[in-house]
């Protein structure tokens, strides 16, 4: 019970205590009269009770939605663009559906702009760019895509900071990036299917994607095969749970064989499920420490070369604004940042401290999540989507890992019982304890005779359905979406903005002016990453003078403001046109002092690709 409820109730009680202690009352409370009866003259003893009064026209607690959509299952890929869709209609002054390019297959690469026009162009604004699903068994991000494109517009003019957000960011939102593997995954038998579907030859005998798993017992899902063969098998059923096949120990006889995954060997070579749809890794094929194949498996010939891949990166060159990076990926509960390799060395220290502040954060934001470097905290990868965007594309560029089993059983009661190995929810047994009792069986399929085509008589069975590990249950799936929003939200909140704050004119002479003014960026992460400044993959950002008659006569970087006396000269041709290089670091002011010839408006403007536009008008006079 809450404080709240407490005190409520004690006023009740006091209420109540007072009506039965009144003069005159004797009877129980069912009993009193109504007011109306009471003899004239008299003023009525007991409350009256009314109809109850009509409190639905007053406004309600909760807000209304505009747009009713469902976080609490998985969307193919006609389901994801019917939301895109509905959202879109819904929103049309915000939003714009729009198409990267074709996957291997010819569907739609489909996506959304989020930008308000009243503030200016998306391609001006410094934008997020938010994608999923290019491995395409890990789905659940394409989900929370969604569901970011319909919190922004269901509280934009309603919550404060969401009204911000969307006036001064665009937002680019991919909810699959492989959606060929996505409705594999949902429609087909692909339990693993992280690939594209670009035919490749996995098992080198010339033939493409000639003997894939198969669904033989049409449930949808990919299972074991197992034989009873009574004294002759090297497995046996577990003793905790019959529903776990366990290997026999040395010396032991089993009652089971395994026969591997569902499947029929078609081209006879004594393998099943052997070369299945395409078999690489699209998360390999971007061209920041891409590998070949020998050195990383899936890398395909060269970077770029896998539609979806080249699709997305087509969009990200031709929208240079992109400051702010998420790829969605699963499992494990993870906020990564590159290198992917250890090899390529980190990251300089201001670019570290960038980086770090965020997952700091954003670990707060996501409990059950680590902030890792890729390499050191995951495996290595060449490559990777994140490694392109940092070092390629200069965006300040992050991966989720979503989806932490740890979340099943979160107390710390329940983490000690974990400990336990006889506890149900010790971590061998928890798959089955939830599934038992939270998902009332809907995530095992149990053992059952099928009779195979060439193995005879088998049972198929004992598999987790591929949305089981990766995926939440889909009843923690808001969760999950909304967590992970939040971050990316709090990501591009803090990606740079450029201002131009305090500025001082002074007369010095006929004409002669000192003009001082503060450039900002009072953001986490700076205009141009040190690392993109040191392969010149971003601009220099630029400080440019515009005004009928007016000149520079000199520039200079005043190196304290409260103690002016040293300054340190800008050594520039164009002193109307000013490069910054290294941009402006996260939350600096930098003072510049212009000595100026001239009257009339002077007019300043800092252009940053990353970190947007500011612009100020100082008058001489
Ligand atoms: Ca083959
Ligand atoms: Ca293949
Ligand atoms: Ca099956
Ligand atoms: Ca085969
Ligand atoms: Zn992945």
């Amino acid at each position: 019970m809450n404080n709240l409820c407490r005190l409520t109730t004690a006023a009740a009680l006091l209420m109540a205590v007072a009506v039965f202690t009144s003069p005159g009352v004797s009877g129980q409370a069912g009993q009193a009269k109504p007011a109306a009866q009471a003899p004239a003259g008299k003023p009525p003893t007991t409350a009256t009770r009314a109809t109850p009064k009509d409190w639905t026209q007053a406004p309600s607690s909760e807000r209304p939605y505009k747009v009713r959509l469902d976080f609490d299952r998985w969307h193919d890929v006609a389901e994801l663009q019917a939301d895109l869709r509905t959202l879109e209609k819904a929103y049309p002054k915000f939003l714009k559906y729009i198409v990267l390019g074709k996957s291997y297959d010819g569907r739609d690469i489909a996506g959304m702009i989020v930008n308000n026009p009243d503030t200016g162009p998306d391609t001006g604004k410094p934008a997020m760019y938010i994608e999923a699903n290019i491995h395409g068994n890990e789905i659940q991000g394409g989900e929370i895509c969604i569901y970011t494109i319909w919190y922004l517009m269901e509280n934009y003019g309603k919550l404060d900071r969401i009204t911000k957000l969307v006036d001064e960011r665009a937002f680019y939102i991919v909810p699959t990036v492989n959606p060929d593997g996505r409705d594999y995954f949902m429609h087909g038998a692909g339990g693993n299917s992280r690939t594209g579907h670009m035919p490749v030859d996995d098992d080198n005998d010339y033939q493409f994607d000639e003997d894939g798993p198969e669904d033989l017992n049409g449930n949808g899902i990919i299972e074991q095969i197992r034989k009873y063969v009574p004294g002759q098998g090297n497995y046996k059923k577990s003793a905790i749970d019959p529903r776990i096949m366990e290997p026999v120990k040395p010396g032991e006889v089993g009652d089971y064989i395994m026969l591997g995954q569902e499947g029929i060997d078609h081209d006879g070579d004594g393998r099943v499920g052997e070369d299945g749809p395409g078999s690489y890794d699209p998360n390999r094929n971007f061209a920041s420490d891409w590998q070949p194949n020998y050195i990383q498996g899936g890398a395909m010939d060269y970077p770029f070369q896998l539609p979806e891949a080249k699709a997305v990166n087509d969009f990200w060159m031709s929208h240079p604004n992109i400051a702010g990076l998420q790829t969605y990926h699963n499992n494990g509960g993870m906020i990564l940042r590159s290198p992917g390799a250890e090899w390529t060395g980190d990251y300089p220290a201001s670019d570290v401290r960038a980086y770090d502040e965020l997952g700091r954060n954003a670990e707060r934001i996501l409990p059950f999540y680590k902030y890792l470097v890729i390499w050191s905290g995951l495996y290595t990868v060449h490559g990777g989507v994140t490694d392109w965007g940092n070092d390629g594309l200069g965006i300040v560029s992050f991966s989720n890992e979503l989806w932490n089993n740890g979340q099943y059983f979160t107390s710390p009661e329940l983490k000690d019982q974990q400990r336990d190995p006889n506890s149900p929810i010790a971590p061998r047994m928890a798959n089955y304890f939830f599934n038992d009792f939270l998902e009332f069986g809907d995530e095992l399929t149990e053992w059952k005779e099928f009779d195979h085509p060439q193995f005879g008589k088998v049972e198929i069975g004992g598999t987790f359905k591929k949305t089981f590990g990766r995926l939440p249950p889909r009843f923690m799936n808001e969760e999950l979406c909304h967590r992970n929003m939040a971050w990316t939200l709090y990501q591009a909140d803090e990606m740079p903005k450029v201002t131009l704050g305090q500025s001082k004119v002074e007369k010095l002479g006929d004409g002669i002016f000192k003009v001082w003014l503060d450039l900002g960026n009072p953001k986490v992460a700076p205009t141009i990453l040190a690392k993109a400044a040191m392969n010149n993959v971003v601009p220099p950002d630029l400080l440019t003078v515009d005004g009928k008659g007016i000149e520079i006569i000199s520039a200079s970087w005043v190196t304290d403001k409260w103690r002016p006396a040293v300054a340190q000269s800008i050594d520039q041709k164009d002193l109307k046109r000013i490069m910054l290089r290294n941009g402006l670091s996260g939350r600096t002011t930098k003072t510049i002092q212009y000595l100026v010839k001239g009257t009339g408006p002077m007019v300043v403007r800092y252009a940053s690709q990353k970190g947007g536009i500011a612009e100020k008008t100082l008058t001489l006079q």
